[in-house]
């Protein structure tokens, strides 16, 4: 008899703008999947926790100074570097639960200024989504929780660019969720989407690349 394939894990990103909510839902969602007997791990991008991270981490800080192109083939790269690991996980049956992507990095970047395409090329080959979750929420109201901290970005001019961006980035994984409802009614939405995107990954959808 041929053995039966592992099941694959579910590749689920949350994305939004700064103070969304994505670090609350990423963690409230690893748990759950957790407590459903599920392989699950939390992942983040940037991973600061890496050399390149590290200098993308005193970007973000202000304590380093880069030009707009090369910062943003480091957020690229600061990805490529956990690609072999991102697709052994997944191949090997464990979801992966990801506060924040590619879209981010697009998003981010071409609020700069840079062209948008060229921002998504380094991103091509990168494993897709199954499920993006979209927290929205619109700048002025992001801000108004708890304040802006000081890194780069934490501007509402800024981050309306920012906003439209992402908006042009929306494909068929996405679903986009009203960001401003309580932590609670939150949880249990992206709860019944992950779910669902598990179920698929376990009953044979393929991964895919980008875009
Ligand atoms: N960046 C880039 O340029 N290129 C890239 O490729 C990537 C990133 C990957 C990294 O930020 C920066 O790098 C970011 C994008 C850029 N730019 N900036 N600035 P980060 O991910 O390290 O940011 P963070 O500071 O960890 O998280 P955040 O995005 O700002 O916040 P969040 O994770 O979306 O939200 P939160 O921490 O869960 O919640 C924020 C607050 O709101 C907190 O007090 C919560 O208790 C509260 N909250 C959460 N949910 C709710 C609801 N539903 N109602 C009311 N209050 C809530
Ligand atoms: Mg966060």
């Amino acid at each position: 008899a041929i053995a039966a394939d592992v099941r694959r894990g579910a590749l689920i990103v949350l994305e939004g703008l700064d103070r969304s909510g994505k670090s609350s839902q990423c963690s409230r969602l690893t748990s759950f999947l957790h407590t459903q007997g599920l392989s699950v791990e939390a992942w983040r991008f940037p991973d600061r926790s890496t050399p390149m991270g590290k200098m993308i981490s005193s970007y973000l800080s202000s304590q380093m100074d880069l030009d707009d192109a090369s910062i943003h083939l480091l957020f690229s790269a600061n990805r490529w570097e956990k690609r072999a690991l991102m697709e052994a996980k997944l191949r090997a049956g464990t979801t992966l639960v990801v506060d924040r992507y590619s879209y981010s990095g697009v998003a981010f970047s071409a609020a700069k200024g840079l062209d948008l395409d060229w921002c998504k090329a380094p991103e091509a080959g990168l494993p897709a989504p199954d499920l993006v979750l979209y927290l929205d929420i619109s700048a002025e109201a992001a801000a108004e929780r708890g304040g802006y901290g000081g890194e780069r970005y934490e501007k509402v001019e800024f981050q309306k660019k920012v906003e439209q961006n992402f908006k042009s980035l929306q494909d068929s994984t996405w679903q986009n969720i009203d960001a401003t409802q309580s932590i609670d009614t939150l949880e249990s939405i992206i709860r019944g989407a992950a779910l669902k995107v598990v179920n698929d990954c376990h009953s044979g959808r393929e991964l895919s690349h980008m875009w």
